[in-house]
């Protein structure tokens, strides 16, 4: 999304956009790890999609494991906004984002589902990182002058994470086609409907025609039934 698609921000003024990604990878240990039944090591993170240095507007990221961790409540501090465990099962993870300004809205929240397993034929598992991201944009509509400042003094991270796991660009233009293909069709199924409704109204017209000439006629010949 773009600022400037939406003419109610710009009109009531500053509408900052900050994209990232969020998810998880995963891999398999190749076996069943025998002490505690753990079968996989995973990493889920939040990182941002352009090349910056998040915490100039991040205070800290919270994410919220399934109660069977021992502490499931990690709180990061600094980037890389991660946290690496091992595990068996896959769960909902509830990741909140908090911000340096206390004025802002106090956190976004983001749902991911820990994924360890490959949908499909497994035949890859064990050999290769399994990876589950998405891209997110945080919106922040008319912040104050000191949030502002913070989202737009960013600075490029030297290193770290930059490419990422996902082709996110082709993915749109995939997401843009689909879109687009989905329109023609339903296009196309308003445009058959009306055909059929107009014929049907026709038919209608017809068929009342009809019965007005038939009781017209019986009328005529002085039928009572
Ligand atoms: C399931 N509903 O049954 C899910 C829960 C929980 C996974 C999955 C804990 C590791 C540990 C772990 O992997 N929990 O600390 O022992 O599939």
């Amino acid at each position: 999304m773009d600022c400037s698609d939406i003419n109610l921000y710009r009109s009531q003024g500053v509408c900052i956009v900050k994209p990232v990604v969020y998810g998880n990878i995963a891999r398999y240990f190749g076996k069943k790890r025998e002490e505690d039944g753990h079968t996989h090591q995973w990493t889920v993170y939040v990182k941002p999609y352009h090349n910056e240095d998040m915490s100039t507007y991040v205070k800290k990221v919270h994410f919220k494991l399934h109660e069977s961790y021992a502490e499931p409540n990690r709180i990061v501090v600094k980037p890389p906004y991660e946290v690496t465990e091992t595990g068996w099962g896959e769960f909902e993870i509830v990741i909140k984002i908090y911000f340096h300004d206390p004025n802002e809205r106090p956190t976004v929240t983001l749902y991911h589902i820990l994924k360890l397993f490959q949908s499909g034929p497994d035949v890859m598992q064990g050999r290769k990182t399994l990876v589950s991201e998405f891209y997110e944009e945080i919106v922040f509509q008319d912040p104050t002058v000191l949030m502002q400042h913070l989202l737009t003094t960013t600075r490029q991270l030297s290193h770290g994470t930059w490419k990422h796991e996902t082709d996110f660009e082709e993915k749109k233009e995939r997401t843009l086609q689909n879109i687009l293909n989905a329109k023609n069709k339903i296009r196309y199924e308003i445009s058959d409907l009306k055909e059929r409704v107009k014929l049907a109204k026709e038919t209608i017209v017809k068929f009342k025609a009809e019965i007005t000439k038939l009781q017209a006629s019986t009328q005529g010949s002085g039928s009572v039934s």
